[in-house]
């Protein structure tokens, strides 16, 4: 009897992962970033998250150091549905929806809290509502961080000092016409070429957070990291909508509430790492340069003119929203 009983338990347990296995879900999230950058870190957290929380339902696999593509061509085969997942800076997003081109105006924020506040508030809703219509959805923003410059040449301390140099962006007009704008040669390419493109000095120059140039190991070929802090970057956690659609709502429900605990992890590590990166970096040899309030006053300054073209560009109703919400954050 009891021996028919446990024949009984394991015929079921048989049957329950046979199904399981054959509505398994197979998901690729590619990101552009190396496996010790916070973008690739979120990532493998949010594939465990994923998995556990569906019950093994979904599996998602990473691929990091762009091997599945650029920012760009990413969001392309998601929008195609021949990726699923991606997290690219919403410098690059901004070329299918200019509204994100908001984020990356120049010294707009001025901690992570007030971007926290600002990206997951009303403003960042709203944001991530004009995905659907290109084909994407957006589960959360990440933090890329504070983009500082780094260069070969000499340590920026005056806003004058940019001039000359070439620096290498993301694909992004704004970004393009920031540098422009204090007199670099703006060259963009995608982050995947750029370190090829520092050591063979085809650039002089790239701007990023800590996190970047210590997993892209651009200290060994930049001598000089100067805190321009210009902008502060997000990246936005993307699925395809045509997979998406395609899921029931236990499943989304298990990737909503993935993407929420990864989020909170993926901002942790980005912020612990800068906090230790500086040291770091010093260590490997490069030279480090806190640039004035002043200074950076200075060149936001020279940035008028961008500012205005690029608030026009983006829609005068958005800039101003995102400014609303800034203020609101710091009266907090
Ligand atoms: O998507 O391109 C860049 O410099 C970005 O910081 C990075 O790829 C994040």
């Amino acid at each position: 009897m009891r021996k028919t009983w446990k024949l009984a338990v394991l015929a079921i347990t048989l049957a329950a992962s046979a199904l399981a296995g054959a509505q398994q879900i197979k998901a690729r999230f590619g990101t552009s970033l190396p496996e010790s950058h916070p973008q690739t870190l979120g990532a493998r957290k949010f594939a465990e998250l994923v998995e556990a929380r569906s019950q093994g339902r979904i599996k998602v696999a990473v691929y990091s150091a762009g091997q599945l593509g650029s920012d760009m061509q990413m969001q392309a085969a998601l929008q195609g549905g021949t990726q699923e997942f991606t997290a690219p800076s919403t410098a690059t997003l901004a070329g299918l929806v200019k509204d994100f081109g908001v984020i990356g105006l120049p010294f707009s924020f001025a901690s992570e809290q007030e971007a926290d506040a600002v990206l997951d508030g009303p403003f960042g809703q709203k944001l991530l509502a004009k995905l659907p219509a290109r084909g994407l959805v957006g589960l959360a923003f990440w933090e890329n961080g504070f983009r500082n410059v780094t260069n070969s040449k000499r340590p920026i301390v005056h806003a004058e000092d940019i001039a000359g140099l070439k620096v290498r962006t993301m694909q992004n007009n704004l970004y393009i016409d920031m540098f422009g704008g204090l007199g670099a040669n703006a060259v963009p390419m995608p982050v995947t070429e750029l370190f090829t493109a520092l050591e063979s000095r085809a650039v002089d120059a790239q701007e990023n957070p800590y996190t970047v140039v210590h997993a892209q190991k651009f200290y060994d070929v930049q001598k000089y990291l100067s805190t321009t802090g210009h902008a502060y970057d997000a990246l936005t956690l993307l699925v395809s909508k045509k997979f998406w659609d395609k899921l029931s709502a236990a499943d989304r429900q298990a990737i909503q509430d993935a993407a929420a605990e990864a989020t909170a992890y993926e901002r942790r590590t980005s912020r612990e790492l800068n906090a230790q990166l500086r040291g770091e970096l010093t260590r490997l040899g490069m030279q480090i340069n806190d640039v004035s309030l002043q200074e950076r006053a200075r060149m936001r300054e020279k940035l008028q003119p961008v500012i205005a073209k690029y608030t026009a560009g983006i829609g005068e109703d958005t800039v101003h929203d995102f400014f609303a919400a800034i203020d609101q954050a710091r009266k907090r």
